[in-house]
């Protein structure tokens, strides 16, 4: 396997950072999680946006312009030969003393690892997930916007571990006004009288790739209204439909949050339909691997 390492490709062993990387003293960096499908990158463009604009909220400045980061992406995985594949790109602070300031860190680390994708049990999408809320709230947007992606996930795996211990796979986060807000890694939409809705970034949600993807299937292939609103538990436990997305799990079904049964506890009819037509958007769309 060969590594994206600060412009160079290196073998597994050989991609190494250092102890004094503040992306690992401080979690002071940004990432990506991105997806390759049948030799295309899905969404790459919106991807490195957002990684260009949570490295520029941060005042960390990138080592690569947009296209730079793409060809890197992209060489990254033509060097693996893979087609399909899970990709984690990752900016951190860089190399520097000891001590909270970026200004002891003169050039960001970069580092591309690109994958074989691990799949999700094939029952997640036709039988449905069932969910519980965790008592980790989402960390404020006042403190740290979740537009931002970066290497502060402590909130994230604390709840992840309050799921895990209950003996769920995901787990619903809820702000700290006891409005929703996301998963511990995918975003959530509840679906009532034929009106789709998400929480917010003010609400707490990453504004997640696979999220504007589904937006837009819903409303131009799907007619849906959606919308981008707070809501809260009794609108999960009472809504017709519930599903997740997320660039591991694209669109997952809901069946029961809290031992409520979400419509009639089964993957719902919209929720099939958007399944469907993002399996169809991965495999069509995406920034070619291999071709010129
Ligand atoms: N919310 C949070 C907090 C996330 O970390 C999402 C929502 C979904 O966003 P995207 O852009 O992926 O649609 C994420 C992304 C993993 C994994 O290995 C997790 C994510 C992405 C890729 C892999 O668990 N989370």
């Amino acid at each position: 396997m060969k590594i994206y390492l600060n412009g160079k490709l290196v073998p597994k062993d050989e991609a190494k950072v250092s102890v004094f990387d503040h992306g690992l003293l401080y979690g002071d960096g940004v990432f990506e999680g991105i997806r390759a499908y049948n030799g295309r990158v899905f969404r790459l463009r919106e991807h490195l946006d957002r990684l260009i604009n949570s490295a520029k909220a941060i005042k960390l400045e990138l080592p690569l312009d947009k296209k730079g980061l793409e060809q890197a992406v992209i060489d990254t995985l033509s060097a693996n030969s893979l087609k399909d594949a899970y990709i984690r790109l990752v900016v951190t602070r860089g190399y520097g003393d000891l001590g909270l300031d970026p200004r002891k860190c003169p050039e960001p680390t970069i580092f591309i690892i690109a994958d074989k994708i691990t799949l999700y049990p094939d029952e997640f999408y036709t039988r449905g997930l069932e969910l519980i809320t965790v008592a980790t709230k989402r960390t404020n947007p006042e403190s740290l916007n979740p537009c931002i992606k970066s290497l502060n996930y402590l909130n994230n795996i604390l709840a992840k571990i309050e799921a895990v211990r209950a003996g769920f796979h995901e787990a619903i986060m809820l702000n700290s006004q006891g409005y929703v807000a996301e998963c511990t890694g995918d975003n959530i939409f509840v679906l009532k009288d034929n009106k789709l809705v998400t929480p917010p970034s003010w609400a707490g949600a990453l504004e997640g790739i696979t999220r504007g993807a589904v937006i837009e299937l819903a409303k131009d292939k799907l007619k849906l209204q959606v919308s981008e609103d707070i809501f809260t538990l009794y609108n999960v436990y009472t809504a017709d439909e519930c599903f997740l997305t997320g660039t591991a799990a694209e669109v997952i079904p809901v069946v029961k949050v809290d031992g409520r049964a979400i419509g009639d506890g089964k993957a719902g009819k919209v929720t099939t339909r958007l399944i469907k037509e993002f399996r169809e958007l991965t495999s069509l769309t995406g920034v070619p691997i291999y071709e010129k």
